[in-house]
Parts: structure tokens; sequence; C-alpha cells
């Protein structure tokens, strides 16, 4: 018998990639971390009963479902997990917040604009009966990447000036790559842009502290028809057969647009899912009036920092491997050098919602943040569109 006050009862909605990755983290992080809370892996959601039991089964949950509504429902849910595509987000956050459940919601926080406002007044509704709700962006929680937060907040590479940002994926480079949902406006809101570019955005405004203000940006699509999926795509990129028959791609493939930032540094992003090569590289580049930060994915445990105060004979960019215990989330973990990976981001979110609830903290991305990329989404599609500069409200 679990003893209530101590639980935190989660339902999962989806169970594909991001699922998976969720679930993962579910499992992990209260055997890592001393957690505030105990989080109970009560139900998984899908739309096919047998798949829904078997990913039960497999990831760790108790019991599986196909209805999320009478999930919502249950009294014995206190956290609903959105792991569905775009499209379906605002229903379910906006209902599970109706009903007295913290949320946390993948990423981007919706499809549009108006949906992301719809489920930010939902959740500062909620907040006054002490709900809370989380948006999904979790290369924040990378170790290098907190680190970065941390140098730029402590004045280490003084005025920030130029922000480089790229998110750089190729697993639809090749033009018989079958039609996904990702692909699918109606379902995915956006391509490139919301997928990956989100994460972008998400981060430089974190690492920074500062908010993008206006921008102007251009969207293109390379193949405009594929062959449709053969199988069930939602757990895989790219990949599994096709048919003969071809659908229209009905978004980007690859975004790019110059920013401003509140606090007056040049911002140059690229978000591509062709960059032929390039697997998850999210490279970014702040150089400040006393120094630099660089830091790749691909080489995820590591941020680069260059000190201009150091004498020119020896300085140099230095590689500091984020694997110290004084480094974000790194002290629960291994060793010094023994590294993270992909994963552990899901963890420290899991670690870092849960403490949020126990403490009646807002946790951080909230909705309001997610809301906020959205507007930037909107504005370089709208920028695309009329070739023009648009403001960020
Ligand atoms: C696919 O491009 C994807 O899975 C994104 O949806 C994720 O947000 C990113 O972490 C990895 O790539």
């Amino acid at each position: 018998m679990t003893d209530q006050s101590s639980s935190l009862r989660v339902a999962m909605i989806g169970h594909a990639f991001m699922g998976n990755a969720h679930s993962q983290a579910w499992r992990t992080a209260p055997h890592f971390f001393a957690l505030p809370l105990h989080p109970e892996m009560t139900v998984v959601v899908g739309r096919d009963a047998d798949r829904a039991a078997e990913a039960a089964a497999r990831l760790g949950w108790a019991e599986s479902s196909t209805d999320w509504r009478a999930v919502i429902a249950r009294d014995d849910i206190d956290v609903v997990d959105i792991c569905t595509p775009g499209d379906t987000h605002a229903e379910i956050a906006i209902a599970a917040l109706e009903a007295g459940k913290h949320v946390l919601c993948e990423k981007p926080l919706a499809n549009t604009v108006a949906e992301a406002e719809a489920m930010t007044a939902a959740a500062d509704q909620a907040r006054s009966h002490g709900v809370r709700a989380m948006v999904g962006f979790t290369y924040r929680r990378v170790p290098a990447i907190g680190l970065a937060r941390r140098l730029v907040d402590e004045g280490r590479i003084g005025e920030v000036r130029h922000v480089r940002a790229q998110y750089l994926q190729d697993w639809i480079a090749d033009p018989e790559a079958p039609l996904s949902w990702r692909l699918d406006k109606e379902k995915a809101g956006s391509g490139a842009l919301g997928d990956i570019g989100a994460h972008v955005v998400d981060l430089t405004q974190f690492i920074t502290g500062s908010r993008i203000t206006e921008l102007t940006g251009r969207l293109e699509t390379f193949v405009k028809e594929r062959p449709y999926a053969a199988g069930d795509t939602s757990g895989s990129l790219g990949s599994g057969g096709t048919t003969t028959e071809r659908g229209p791609v009905t978004v980007d493939d690859a975004a790019s647009f110059l920013a401003t930032f509140a606090g007056g540094a040049m911002g140059v992003f690229e978000a591509t899912r062709f960059a032929t090569g390039r697997k998850n590289a999210i490279r970014i580049e702040v150089n400040g009036s006393l120094g630099s930060l660089a830091f790749d994915f691909e080489d995820m445990n590591v941020l680069e920092y260059f000190d201009a105060r150091e004498d020119a004979d020896v300085a140099g960019f230095r590689r500091i491997i984020a694997t110290e215990a004084t480094h974000p989330y790194v002290a629960a973990w291994w060793p010094p050098g023994h590294g993270l990976g992909y994963e552990h981001g899901f963890t420290h979110q899991v670690v870092d919602l849960v403490t949020a609830i126990a403490d009646g903290t807002d946790p951080s991305p909230s909705f309001a943040d997610g809301l906020n990329v959205q507007r930037v989404l909107d504005a370089v599609e709208t920028s695309s569109l009329t070739r023009t500069w648009q403001e960020i409200q």
C-alpha cells in the first residue's frame, strides 16, 4: 500500500520516442536523486490497447489505457505527462489542469500561439489551486548547458554580443524517407522550425537570460512530396518502409533567422533536418565582451570557454569536461569524466518537476516560457511569408 502523501502518481499519454525517454526518466530519477515525493508510474495511455499494454510492460507502467479522458478523471492520478504530437497538447493539458493535475507537456508547447495562450491561461488559473505546469525543453538540463548559463550569470563572458545557434539533423535528407507525422502541419504545427528550432530558441534565451525581441526569417521545404509510410512511424525518425503512393510535405524542412535580443546581442539561428552527416548537432556559441562559450550536443559533456582576459600568448578555448560534482546535476551520477547522455536531461527534468511540486514553486520552463517560444516560431513563419522583420511581444 502506497503512502499517498509522499507519492506522486503519474499518467503518461503517448508511448513512442518521447514516451520511452520520459519513462526511463520516471523510472530512474528516484534511484539516483533524493526526491521529496516518490513518482509512481501508474498508467500509460495509447490509442491501441495491445500496443499500450505492451508499452506498459516494457517501460514499467503498472497499467495501460486507451482513454486519456477517463485517466485524467481518476482520483489516483496527480501528474499528467503529455508525450503526444503537438495537435493534441492543448486539449489534453487544459483538461488535465482543469481536473487539478500537474502537467508536464512535451515541446513545442502547442501548434499555434492561440493554443499556447489558452494553455498558459489554464496554467495560470490552476496555479492558484497549487497545480503546476512545465514544458519539456530538456536540453536546458544538460550539465554543460547549465554551466554555460551559470558562467554568463556570473559575468564571466561580460556583455553578450553574439549568439550563434544551430540545430542540425539529417534524418529526412533522403527524399524517399517516409511522410511521418512530423512532416504534417496538422499534427506537428511546423517542421524543423518547431521540432528542433524551438529547442535553440529556448536554450539561447535560457543561457543568456535575455529574450528575443525581433527577427527576420526564412523557411524552406526542399522535398515537397514523399512516399507514405508503410507502417506506424510514431516511434522512429524517418526509418521504416514506404508505400508507392506519395503525399505532400506541409511543413518546413529548414528554417533560419536573424534576431535581436533584449540585452542588445545579435542572434543567428538555423534549424534543419537536411544537414547531411549531422545527427543531433545542437551548436551554440555565445561571444561576450570578456570571453566566449561554445557547445555542441554531439560532444555533450564538453563546454568550451574562452577567457579574453588571459595573456594572448596562452589564451585559447579550453574544453571544460562538465562532469564534476560541482556542475549542475552531476553530483548524483558518476565520478568525474564518466559522462552523461541524451536520456539524463529527461531524468533531470523529472527531478526539477517533482521538486517544484513538493516545494509549491513554479517549475521552469513554465507554460508562459513555452508561449514565448511559440511566439518566436510564429514570427519566423510570418516573416518568411511576408519577407518582413517581426517584433515579439
Ligand atoms: C526529432 O527531430 C527529435 O526527436 C525532436 O523531436 C526532439 O525534441 C529532439 O530532442 C531530438 O530530435
